[in-house]
Order: structure tokens, then C-alpha cells, then sequence
């Protein structure tokens, strides 16, 4: 936008296509368009090569301290907290930032990545985790969007774009373990993404599924409560990967799960992102991520 303070110089403005320029001369960036040119569309993902933090942090000379990074050319559509819940699986998360950071920034995003780990030895609780996660990520800047990513899941094609779409959206829709398939229909495990005004019409995630399983079909009700519908790439480009793993101690599958979710429209209301108590024990920020650990409680 001009200066209206500027001196009015005696000659005709003339109309051109290029952005105005502010009185520094610098341009004024324009949006970047729906579809990225940058994208390339199937990639190889493999986990046999070594990889370390410090070859993946010199491989990403654009990032920005925390993990955040934004577009030079061009204004981002959508600001992008990816929230990733986490415990001991340092090996997987090196994986996922090698991968993730050049996809991301292939996809033109402004977007952060927030590692939120549960400190302690408790049962492990991903949807709580999440919730913290939103909540941590908007003291940071002003996101729109948010996507809920399992550190052990890596897109096999850059075109699953990794931002908001006006349902929910499902991003990890055929995955390697699952035969390449959607396990069932109404399964919204793995990755997913919402936007604010999505996310707090549900009034957020459930915080009392301690252990594994169940909470992504309790988020399932959640949108389907508030006439809300699953978005989904097609099955070519949601193809992903899922670094195999044994079940990781203190995360057994949660035996309260089938009754948690048979009554999640009487308790949605009550449990979620408006009942969300937490204490963050730790902030360490990485070139590559913002990591928070956090302390969750126990089950009561
Ligand atoms: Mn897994």
C-alpha cells in the first residue's frame, strides 16, 4: 500500500502488472497461487539410508529458529501449525523432519512445527497431547490451520498438501501398513488436518483416553456431531508411509475406549479444549521444531 503522506509528484501513475512498490522499493509480495509449481508430485520414502539432525539441519538453510519457515516469494494461503505428539522416537522424528521440511516448503507454506512430548512415565495420552499442542502453537503466532501428524507417517507424494480444506481433512488415506486402503470409512487416525473455527466447533480433542486407541474415532464423532464431513485426497496421492515400530511401553491398547466412544456426544461438550489442565516443563527450540514437553496427569 502507498504512503499517503507522499508528495504528490506531477506525473500520470501508470497501470502495470507488477505488485506496487512501497516508498523503500520494496515489493509488495503477492499470494501464492492454489497450486504450488513447486510440487513434484511421487516420491521415494525409505528408511534404510542414515540420517542424522545435524545433515537434516544443514539441508534446510531457509528454516527459521523453532522449526517455522514461510515462502520468500510470496504470501502463504494458509499458516500452518503442525502439532506432532511424542515420546521416545527420536529415531522416527529424524526421518519426519528429513522428509517432512522440503515437502512443506515445496507445498509454499507458512508453518511451524511443534514436537509436544509427555514428560514421565505415565500412560501415553496422543489426543490430550494434541490439544496441548493447538493451544501452544497460537501463543506462538496467528495459525489458521492445524495439522495432527503420528511422527512415524511420511506423505509418499507432495501433492497431499498439508493445510485446511473446508471439511476436516484426512491426509493419511492409504497407508503401506493398512495394504494401501482406508482401514474404514470413518477411520481419522494418522494424519489430519482442521482449522481453528473447525477445531473449536468441536470443542477440541478428548482428554481422558489414556493409552491406545479410540481417541481418533471419538475426534471422528466429534465432526460428524456437528454435521461436519471428512475431506480426502484421492488414494494415489494420500499414499503414505509408516515407519514399523514395536508398541511402545505405557501406550497398551485402552480397554475404556469402545464405551468412551459410544458416549462422546454426551461428553464433548464438557471434554475437550474448554477442560484442557496441563503444565509445560520444558520449551527447547531446535532449528528444526519447537519441542514442549509437557506434564499431563495421570488417568484418574
Ligand atoms: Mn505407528
Amino acid at each position: 500500500m502507498r504512503d499517503s503522506s507522499e508528495k504528490k509528484v506531477d506525473t500520470v501513475e501508470k497501470k502495470t502488472d507488477f505488485p506496487p512498490s512501497t516508498p523503500g522499493g520494496i515489493k509488495e509480495l503477492e499470494k501464492c497461487p492454489d497450486t504450488s509449481p513447486l510440487l513434484v508430485g511421487p516420491l521415494r520414502i525409505e528408511f534404510s539410508a542414515p540420517v542424522t539432525l545435524d545433515l537434516v539441519r544443514e539441508e534446510s538453510p531457509s528454516l527459521e529458529e523453532g522449526g517455522r519457515y514461510k515462502p520468500k516469494d510470496c504470501v502463504a494461503l494458509q499458516k500452518v501449525a503442525i502439532i506432532i505428539p511424542f515420546r521416545n522416537r527420536e529415531e522416527h522424528l529424524k526421518y519426519w523432519l528429513y522428509y517432512l521440511h522440503p515437502i512443506l516448503q515445496r507445498q509454499q507454506l507458512d508453518y511451524g512445527v511443534y514436537i509436544i512430548a509427555q514428560d514421565g512415565e505415565e500412560v501415553f495420552n496422543r489426543a490430550k497431547l494434541l490439544n496441548i499442542g493447538y493451544v501452544e502453537a497460537l501463543k506462538e503466532y496467528d495459525y489458521d490451520c492445524f495439522v495432527f501428524s503420528d511422527v512415524d507417517l511420511i506423505p509418499m507424494d507432495d501433492r497431499n498438501t498439508y493445510k485446511c480444506f473446508s471439511q476436516p481433512r484426512h491426509l493419511s488415506v492409504s497407508m503401506d501398513k493398512f495394504g494401501f486402503r482406508l482401514p474404514y470409512i470413518q477411520y481419522f487416525g494418522g494424519v489430519s488436518s482442521m482449522s481453528k473455527e473447525q477445531f473449536l466447533k468441536i470443542n477440541g480433542f478428548p482428554n481422558n483416553y489414556w493409552g491406545w486407541g479410540g481417541e481418533d474415532d471419538d475426534i471422528y464423532n466429534r465432526l460428524s456431531s456437528k454435521g461436519m464431513t471428512i475431506s480426502r485426497p484421492n488414494g494415489q496421492i494420500g499414499r503414505c508411509r509408516m515407519i514399523r515400530h514395536d508398541r511402545d511401553k505405557k501406550n497398551e491398547p485402552n480397554p475404556q475406549r469402545f464405551d468412551r466412544i459410544a458416549h462422546t456426544r454426551e461428553t464433548m461438550s464438557r471434554d475437550g479444549i474448554n477442560s484442557l489442565t496441563y503444565e509445560v516443563t520444558r520449551v527447547e527450540k531446535d532449528k528444526l521444531f519447537t519441542k514442549i514437553t509437557v506434564d499431563v496427569g495421570k488417568p484418574t
